[in-house]
């Protein structure tokens, strides 16, 4: 099952510590913006061992080994959603190769950050088909991001907080990607990784949390979208996974009140969010209020973005 793997495996938390600036780079470009990533994909040839065997370095063609060719398009991707968009240089701010292992494992159903890198396993063809899918890499790579910007602690609310903030930033890798307006996205987070013995159409949902699948196999979706829903569990290391349902569709509200594409100013305020943040054990209610002071930082404290912002904190039970 999904959430025991999870727990027993301390490989799979997300680390907390260093952290660095966001404009501290080693690959810049002359106008002074980060330029360039460098990937290492290797290949885990089932193994437990890490990283494997490098496959496909930065520069190199196209393999045909649609695993290794996908984690290292998907990494590019991530890249440049942090890069371009919030002048990120890498995940820890100063270019760190983005290093990656597919085939992690033989019918491994997860995938994970380790502290230092990104691991995909192929799943069990029954639950899980595959996770070299953009918002699963951004998800991953975005827990690298977490752990570079201060940290948040893999646990209860502030590792539903790491957990939510990983799926948004995985979210707007693939709309981005895809070019898509708030209004055209599906909004679900790992679509299409599912295995046949699973009924249901991604991971996540943060439109409609509690909806993206409902299975004998892994039961329903857990998510609740309202803090009146809140579950307080021991599992999933305090519900990480469940809770994030929350924030995740906090954001969804936001981007759904003011349009347009929600990597761009949505994704910058949470993003300058996550910089200003300087707490591991954040709350929902602490987030929630970072969040507000980098929407009046870029919109104005009287805007109506972020009135609207405040809205959707509060239609998801968050604030006054
Ligand atoms: N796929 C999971 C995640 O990134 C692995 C874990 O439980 N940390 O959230
Ligand atoms: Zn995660």
């Amino acid at each position: 099952k999904l959430r025991d793997q999870r727990s027993e495996h301390a490989d799979m938390t997300p680390g907390t510590a260093g952290a660095s600036g966001p404009f501290e780079s080693h690959a810049l470009t002359d106008s002074g913006e980060p330029c360039c990533p460098e990937r290492r994909i290797h290949d885990g040839q089932f193994k437990a061992a890490l990283p494997g065997k490098l496959i496909r370095n930065e520069g190199d063609p196209p393999t045909g080994d649609d695993d290794v060719d996908r984690a290292y398009d998907g990494a590019g991707d991530v890249f440049s959603l942090f890069a371009e968009e919030y002048g990120r240089n890498s995940l820890d701010g100063s270019g760190m190769p983005l290093v990656a292992t597919v085939r992690h494992r033989r019918n491994y159903n997860n995938a994970f950050w380790n502290g230092t890198q990104m691991a995909y396993g192929t799943g069990d063809g029954e639950v899980f088909r595959t996770f070299l899918e953009l918002s699963v890499i951004g998800h991953e790579m975005t827990h690298g991001v977490i752990q570079h910007s201060g940290g948040l602690i893999y646990e209860n609310q502030s590792g539903a907080l790491n957990e939510s903030i990983a799926d948004v930033f995985g979210s707007l890798a693939l709309q981005r990607r895809l070019g898509q307006q708030v209004h055209e996205a599906d909004w679900l987070v790992g679509r299409g990784i599912l295995g046949p013995g699973v009924n249901g159409a991604a991971l996540r949902s943060m439109k409609a949390p509690g909806t993206a699948y409902a299975d004998d196999l892994l039961g329903k979706d857990p998510q609740p979208w309202h803090m009146d829903h809140f579950v307080t569990t021991t599992d999933d290391n305090g519900g990480v996974h469940i809770n994030s349902g929350i924030p995740n569709h906090a954001f969804y509200l936001f981007c759904n009140y003011i349009g347009g594409r929600a990597w761009e100013l949505p994704g910058r305020i949470w993003y300058r969010a996550l910089q200003r943040l300087n707490n591991p054990m954040a709350t929902f209610t602490d987030w929630a209020d970072q969040t507000l002071a980098a929407a009046s930082e870029l919109s104005g404290s009287g805007s109506s973005e972020t009135l609207l912002l405040r809205r959707a904190w509060k239609l998801v039970g968050i604030g006054i």
